[in-house]
């Protein structure tokens, strides 16, 4: 097989953001597990995972005199949430949905239709108070999720007078703050057509004014639910999008110009079924082909401008759920408080794709276009160029092995550093390892013991496929590179221009550590901070020191993500920790201030 990355003809913008999750219920925010979570997907570099959409937001708020001027509101579950989210960089994806106090049964009765206005008005206004003006305008605001299933319980006039009186609320509060929706669940369901209509040629409830959206959301997925593993298609969604568009072409042309997105773009209905590929690699390849694909088609052949793919795969669960970390727990099930957490490949993935650039080049492929694809980027500030190849089949859980030669063309002539990252069978499978190590025993099936989970969490990194080298592109700007290519799999290739290993590394940002009981007996530490922007970052130094002590360093396989648990035994008063970056050619930054856990 052969791919060529032609840098030597005209870019384009990386137009899709993938830096995306979500779950329900909005109450796991509460939960100790959910709050780690939180850490490690803000602990992925630049902002790879950035914004966090949840249903039931509204559920954590309760309130008094609602149909009055002068509503009480209780504020504080909501705030430990979005306190929770926001401390760890990420932003929500602010879903205008749930029932405070269970008051709004009719929206079409004007006092609810009002109360509801005031309401998304007041929320608005407390969190740009609380987090800043700013902060709050790179949220997007969306409607109650899939309002055309049991998830909405009124009609759809109904639903378009909630819906002006969300968009009311917030521009009442800040008319820069972004507002859409509906995030159907069925392609062309009688709700979303009401929603279209309603849009294009209706009348804002409140004001009589044309309504306003900022963006058009609808969920594709790639098979239903299930308890058999049928066949996912990234396909399928693509060819569902084309119908809707083909819809508003028909109904709605001047609706086409309006931003797009799947933000529920999973490859399989069913969050909680199990499928143990969620755990494998295949999943974090099904999820590169999806992106791929909707660049390909909906974006370069019919010039859709598609903004969000998002992955619904925040929750908390097991392998075979759709999670970006497998929880284990002492018994197996719900558990809050002794719980252990081990990266899945689907997380990793969003730490390769962070290594992209903002630009993208074309690329020939020649070999199974169904299966085989690639975005080649360039790197901002003449850092380089990365690109991701994946080997993707819709059916193949596992496959074979081919040969794949990657041409590129249009280099900059000069030195660089090329790193190659994979995540395939044997590269950050921790699943595999605790397959291996499994005993055969109850016990053992729910909680791995210290040394099987220590063993997942040295696999669970996004792995080096080989250690970096360097190389000079010549005047001809070629270079090509050999390797297998195995099915699935997923590739981050980087190109880093010499020169920027002139200077050592930034400092890292943000340390944290918040102490945790794990799985067992002793504590477990996690560390988190923000890598520096810069992608010759390949790896981080921890250490530590009891009082008194010395510095020591804690060992661990290359990190990427801001990211590192210290499992240890209990050590009263606590100790301290530090981090720096270090990048490719072993140069390191300097340490960060220290933090005590
Ligand atoms: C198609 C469909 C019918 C229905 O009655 O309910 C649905 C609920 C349907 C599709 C999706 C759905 O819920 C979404 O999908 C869930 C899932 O497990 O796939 C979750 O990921 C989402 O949170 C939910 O919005």
């Amino acid at each position: 097989m052969k791919i060529t990355l032609h840098y030597n003809k005209p870019a384009k913008p990386v137009s899709i953001d993938w830096r995306w999750t979500g779950f329900t219920p909005a109450k796991l925010l509460l939960c100790e597990d959910m709050k780690q979570t939180l850490r490690y997907l803000g602990a992925v570099p630049r902002g790879g995972v950035k914004y966090v959409r949840i249903h039931y937001l509204l559920e954590l708020v309760s309130a008094k005199n609602l149909g009055t001027d002068e509503p009480l509101y209780d504020w504080s579950k909501l705030d430990e949430g979005l306190d929770a989210m926001v401390g760890c960089g990420l932003a929500p994806f602010f879903e205008l949905m749930g029932d405070p106090s269970g008051y709004f049964s009719d929206y079409k009765e004007p006092v609810q239709a009002h109360a509801w206005r005031r309401l998304v008005r007041d929320l608005a206004l407390r969190y740009m108070e609380r987090y800043g003006r700013e902060e709050v305008e790179s949220w997007y605001f969306e409607t109650w999720n899939e309002p055309d299933v049991g998830w909405w319980k009124q009609d759809s006039e109904a639903f378009m007078i909630y819906y002006d009186a969300c968009s009311e609320g917030l521009r009442e509060a800040n008319p820069k703050l972004r507002f859409g929706g509906p995030g159907t669940a069925w392609t062309l369901s009688p709700r979303l057509l009401d929603f279209l209509k309603h849009i294009d040629t209706g009348r804002n409830y409140f004001t009589g004014e044309p309504p306003r959206i900022d963006f058009l959301s609808v969920h594709e997925k790639g098979a239903w639910d299930a308890d058999e593993d049928i066949p996912v298609s990234p396909e399928k969604m693509v060819t569902r999008a084309r119908r809707l568009r083909d819809y508003m072409r028909e109904h709605h042309p001047r609706l086409l110009d309006l931003p797009f997105m799947n933000n529920e773009c999973d490859p399989q209905v069913g969050w909680a079924q199990t499928h143990s590929w969620r755990a494998w690699p295949f999943y974090a390849a099904i999820m590169s082909k999806c992106i791929a694909l909707h660049f390909d088609t909906l974006v370069d052949e019919d010039g859709v401008d598609f903004t969000f793919l998002g992955n619904d795969n925040g929750f908390i669960g097991g392998w075979g759920q759709r999670t970006q970390l497998a929880r284990f727990t002492r018994k197996g099930g719900f558990e809050t408080e002794h719980f252990a957490l081990v990266k899945k490949p689907a997380l990793n993935l969003m730490t390769g794709l962070s290594l992209l650039g903002t630009e993208r080049f074309p690329v020939t492929v020649e070999g199974n276009r169904e299966s085989t694809f690639a975005l080649a980027t360039c790197l901002e500030a003449a850092e380089g160029y990365a690109a991701f190849l994946c080997r993707a089949d819709n059916r193949s859980r596992i496959g074979d092995l081919s040969d794949l030669s990657t041409a590129i063309e249009g280099l900059a002539p000069g030195e660089y550093t090329v790193v190659h990252y994979r995540i395939d069978e044997s590269h950050g499978n921790p699943y595999r390892t605790w397959e291996d190590g499994l005993p055969n025993d109850s016990v053992g099936k729910h909680r791995p013991d210290p040394a099987l989970l220590a063993a997942m969490r040295s696999e669970q990194e996004l792995t080096r496929w080989a250690e970096p080298t360097e190389v000079t592109v010549g005047l001809d700007g070629a270079f090509t590179l050999a390797m297998d290519f195995p099915l699935p799999s997923v590739h981050f290739v980087l190109l880093l221009r010499k020169e920027v290993f002139a200077a050592p590394p930034e400092a890292v940002g943000g340390l944290h550590a918040g102490n945790y009981h794990g799985l067992h007996d002793g504590e477990e530490i996690l560390l988190t901070w923000k890598p520096p922007a810069s992608r010759k970052v390949g790896d981080h130094d921890v250490e530590w020191r009891r009082d008194g002590g010395m510095w020591e360093a804690l060992s661990h396989p290359p990190l990427l993500d801001g990211s590192f648990l210290h499992a240890r035994a209990s050590v009263p008063g606590g100790a301290e920790y530090r981090v720096r970056a270090v990048d490719y050619r072993n140069k390191p930054g300097p340490w960060s201030e220290a933090v005590r856990a």
